[in-house]
């Protein structure tokens, strides 16, 4: 039995402060239409797709920092790409910075949503892991305030059953962390679909820059694997007000295997025929989380948060 999907990621070049949504979803619309021509099934889009990453600024104005969220979505910049998308008939997961009033308080998350191929909004994802800091720290050549600027996700990871398999989302940071998947693992995810915008250099660690691509795919490599599902992790990248972002994007065979990657860190469509049937021989066997699973003895992963040496 096969069940191919085929999917597209689709990675952003850089978004300046000055672009305007209006020019974001122009840029978005030539890549679905691409993709529509090589029958592509499904659209990724980047994490925080409509705008430059703000977190990289210390913005105190409160309506400054505003400007960057979506209100409601789709909203009347992003309509286009819904309507395109249900025209073409090809599904997308999309990523942006939500504000939504909830029990009368305004709430910020980082975002995203999966759309069908019918243009209905089948599942939204709240990103758990934050990183960066809460506090200006202006030591740093820029900041990185996802903590400030975000609440932690209250939606859990889910997955959802559509375009004829078992999908999941997630969103940058999360990809580094190995619970992410396994929560989906634990829902039989398929396809993970996962956004990210990464600066190449993370002011506290500047040796590790010279692995951000290496990183960037060993951690969707082992979380395909380990759980047997495809991924498929799509950049918003370049130079964005001075700051390097690292494109990258790939996508993931339950094999653990890369079979598509960005060449360039401007906008690029990769394409891939994806078997979600691949991920049966992963679950059924060395995966199955049902007959090796040992949940009584991972207890320490939930019960502690940081790491306690032996005296
Ligand atoms: N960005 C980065 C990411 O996890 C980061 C943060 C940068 C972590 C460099 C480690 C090294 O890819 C976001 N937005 O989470």
């Amino acid at each position: 039995m096969t069940r191919i999907i085929t999917m597209g990621a689709a990675q952003l070049g850089p978004i300046q402060r000055a672009h305007s949504r209006k020019d974001v979803v122009e840029r978005m619309l030539i890549l679905l239409r691409d993709a529509a021509r090589h029958g592509v099934d499904c659209v990724v889009f980047p994490e925080l797709a409509l705008t430059t990453f703000f977190p990289r600024w210390y913005i105190e104005d409160q309506a400054e920092l505003d400007c960057f969220y979506e209100r409601e979505m789709p909203s009347a910049e992003t309509k286009p790409l819904f309507d395109e998308a249900k025209r073409l008939k090809i599904g997308f997961y999309l990523g942006y910075a939500e504000m939504t009033i909830e029990d009368g308080k305004t709430r910020r998350f980082n975002t995203a949503i999966l759309v069908d191929r019918e243009g209905n909004i089948v599942g939204k994802y709240r990103k758990i892991h934050l990183p960066g800091h809460k506090e200006h720290e202006p030591w740093r050549a820029f900041q990185h305030l996802e903590k400030r600027y975000f609440e932690v996700g209250n939606l859990s990871w889910k997955t959802w059953r559509t375009m004829g398999g078992v999908f999941g989302m997630a969103i940058c940071n999360d990809r580094r962390w190995p619970e992410t998947y396994r929560i989906m693992g634990l829902q039989g995810v398929e396809m993970v679909l996962i956004g990210y915008n990464t600066p190449r250099h993370n002011p506290p660690s500047p040796e590790h820059d010279r692995l951000s691509e290496f990183h960037n795919q060993l951690v969707i490599q082992s979380g395909a694997y380990q759980n047997g599902t495809w991924v498929v992790s799509v950049a918003k990248c370049g130079v964005e007000e001075g700051c390097e972002m690292i494109g990258n994007s790939s996508i993931v065979a339950p094999t653990g295997e890369v079979i598509g990657q960005a060449l360039t860190q401007d906008d690029e469509l990769v394409i891939a025929r994806c078997d979600l049937d691949l991920t049966r021989s992963f679950k059924d066997w060395v995966f199955n989380f049902e007959r090796h699973r040992e949940p009584d003895q991972y207890r320490m992963i939930v019960e502690r948060k940081g790491a306690i040496p032996p005296a």
